[in-house]
């Protein structure tokens, strides 16, 4: 269509269109973003809102994280695109270069390594957080083994223990920082409680220790992580938080029985199917 007698530059109002365009896309991305990002309640991005207060740090850190990487990404999205169709070839003239820009190069080294600080800075932050190991009466050792768990309340005389098909219980108070005491007796495995947002291994020899405040009551699907043997895949367990004075009770109602005797806290929490 255009004429390939393109020295002339008479051939070139016609290239007004593509600007408004990106213009256009611009002022869009500009008035929509925020609004998006505004509404109600900032989505999960795939994570849990989470049901402890370290689970919601590490959510909000999330969120924090993949709302900047969405931004990176319209951004440079955006960039391209106007790139692409406002400097698209139109002639064979070589285009007006402007390489060793000191402003620009200043604005897209400084403007990352911000980000970068920021979101370090936050992430120290809400690792602080996390790994925090508060004063609290409330502990739980935690014992993984082939395959199953150990939960015992030390200075209580109960012991939560299910393996294979019994899933076990660990009943904690909600609102109450619960220490936990994480060993393994064999070899490796994971404690994972997805709506906790946290994991940590089961190490032979080493003692993890960790602290969680559960915000509501509820029952929480635990399992391990790691791939410890044969029977990795039914080494699942449950948290149940319930109200203080409910969690005084049950101790009660267990720790009259020698220790080990007790299995699951609810036999609801048996997993149907048969070995
Ligand atoms: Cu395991």
């Amino acid at each position: 269509m255009d004429s390939p007698s393109a020295g002339s530059p008479l051939a070139r109002p016609r290239r007004r269109l593509p600007k408004l365009t990106t213009r256009r896309l611009a002022l869009g991305a500009v008035v929509l973003s925020p609004l998006v990002l505004a509404s109600c309640q900032l989505p999960t991005f795939g994570g849990y809102r989470g049901a402890t207060k370290q689970a919601v740090d590490a959510n909000k850190l999330w969120q924090g994280f993949f709302i900047t990487g969405l931004c990176v990404f319209i951004l440079v999205a955006f960039l391209i695109l106007w790139a692409v169709l406002r400097y698209r070839r139109r002639s064979d003239k070589i285009p007006a270069q402007t390489q060793y820009h000191t402003l620009f190069e200043i604005i897209y080294t400084v403007v990352p390594i911000v980000m970068v600080l920021v979101l370090f800075y936050f992430s120290v932050v809400t690792e602080n957080s996390v790994d925090a190991v508060p004063a609290s009466n409330v502990q739980v050792n935690v014992t993984a083994f082939q395959w199953g768990w150990r939960f015992s309340y030390p200075g209580h005389n109960v012991t939560v223990i299910g393996q294979e098909l019994q899933n076990p219980t660990m009943v904690v108070p909600v609102g109450e920082n619960v220490h936990i005491v994480l060993r393994s007796s064999d070899v490796i495995h994971g404690f994972y409680v997805p709506e906790f947002n946290f994991s940590r291994y089961a190490l032979p020899g080493v003692t993890n220790q960790f602290s969680f405040n559960v915000n509501h009551a509820g029952t929480f699907r635990g399992q391990c992580t790691q791939l410890c043997g044969l029977y990795h895949s039914l080494m699942i367990f449950q948290v149940k938080a319930v109200s203080p004075s409910a969690y005084e009770a049950w101790l009660a109602q267990n720790s009259t029985s020698a220790s080990t005797t007790a299995y699951h806290a609810n036999s609801s929490t048996v997993q149907g199917g048969s070995s």
